[in-house]
């Protein structure tokens, strides 16, 4: 009796197979910093992934910040419900009953932005993949896209109350999602994957986002990004609606330490990313697209090193009907639900695919 009540664990343990996460099997997505472990990461939409072999069932290894965090799993391209990981690291099951005479592409995304915005108290961990049955399970390598895109943005990239709807609070562990966003509605619409820094409440001139963009985690600027990990085909940038100083040649000049800074930042790439400024935001998303019209062709006039600047927008109209509260496109606090976002991306998709000739 006691003798089984030790062995049980043991045979519990030995039932899967653990892959930590230095396993060069996982395809990281995003800015992470891998400590012996685990790996850090705080900028929403960082992604962990991996192909499964001969395997039923994935459960992962996780902590979120001190102020918990929601992550969701993508299963063979489909997404599962969102989930929230606690504080304290303890295992979460990702995917079951997979039929395991075939491989299976999982990706472990975290849909919430850095929330705690504390250094690094709101960075989530991840340290092992757990794969069952261990006698037959194994990693396949993950193929990535070809397509990559880095979106910078506010709160409607970050997903804020993107699962919300009006008359709901704005818990972000409920209502946050940056999966459904124009960001990714986009990315997905154009076959590419995708990055984000992204800050809710964050603009360019009154709480500026460049402070944080050097940083591997959002709001710990000990820990310096290295620019060369990824390079995207264009980085597409909606910001400048949440500040709320009058747009004056202030805002104009603080944009275009934006453009620039990006620019300087991925001067090393082989191809430097095009800027694809977006005009369409919640709330009040139109009031920054004149002086944003005017940023582009002063940086393509001036701009030697980086890629061409461009500016794509939603149709007024549209606008109009997604930001009425009562029309269903609304989430809590007056932002996009993903209905808002898909408006959104309807809108500016033929732009996008035009700039980048995809
Ligand atoms: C899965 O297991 C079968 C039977 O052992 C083996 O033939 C096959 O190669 C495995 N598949 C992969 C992708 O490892
Ligand atoms: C002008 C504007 O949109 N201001 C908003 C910026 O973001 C903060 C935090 O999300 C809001 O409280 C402001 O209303």
């Amino acid at each position: 009796m006691w003798l089984l009540l030790l062995l049980l664990p043991a045979i519990a343990a030995s039932s899967s197979l653990t892959i930590p996460h230095t396993d060069p099997s996982i395809s990281y997505l995003g800015r992470f910093s891998a400590s012996s472990s685990s790996t850090s990461f705080s900028w929403t939409h960082s992604s962990v992934r991996i192909q499964v072999a001969n395997t039923t069932s994935v459960s992962a290894t996780l902590s979120g910040g001190s102020d918990s965090d929601r992550f969701l799993v993508v299963l063979d391209a489909v997404p599962l419900d969102p989930f929230v990981v606690s504080h304290s690291a303890s295992s979460y099951e990702l995917a079951s009953s997979l039929d395991p005479s075939l491989p299976h592409t999982l990706e472990l995304i975290k849909i919430t932005e850095d929330n705690t915005q504390k250094k690094s108290k709101g960075t989530s961990t991840f340290s092992s993949f757990s794969l069952s049955p261990a006698s037959t399970a194994s990693l396949l390598p993950f193929e990535g896209k070809d397509r990559l895109l880095h979106f910078v943005g506010d709160s409607d990239t970050a997903g804020w109350c993107a699962d919300g709807t009006p008359s709901s609070a704005d818990d972000f562990k409920k209502t946050q999602n940056s999966h459904v966003t124009w960001a990714g509605q986009l990315a997905r619409a154009l076959d590419a994957e995708f990055t984000a820094t992204a800050v809710s409440g964050s603009g360019v001139l009154d709480w500026p986002i460049m402070q944080y963009l050097d940083n591997t985690m959002t709001f710990d600027d000990s820990v310096s990004y290295d620019w060369g990990e990824e390079t995207p085909d264009a980085v597409v940038i909606l910001i400048g609606p949440n500040d709320s100083s009058d747009k004056t040649k202030k805002f104009e000049s603080a944009y275009l330490s934006l453009l620039e800074l990006l620019a300087d930042r991925y001067q090393k790439s082989p191809v430097p990313p095009k800027l694809i400024n977006v005009c369409g935001g919640s709330i009040n998303g139109l009031d920054p697209c004149e002086e944003i019209t005017a940023v582009v062709k002063t940086y393509n006039s001036n701009n030697e090193k980086g890629g061409e600047a461009s500016f794509v927008s939603i149709e007024e109209e549209t606008w109009d009907k997604i930001n009425k509260r009562r029309n269903g496109y609304l989430g809590c606090d007056a932002h996009y639900a993903e209905s808002g976002h898909a408006a959104l991306t309807g809108d500016i998709l033929e732009q996008v695919r035009e700039v980048m000739g995809w």
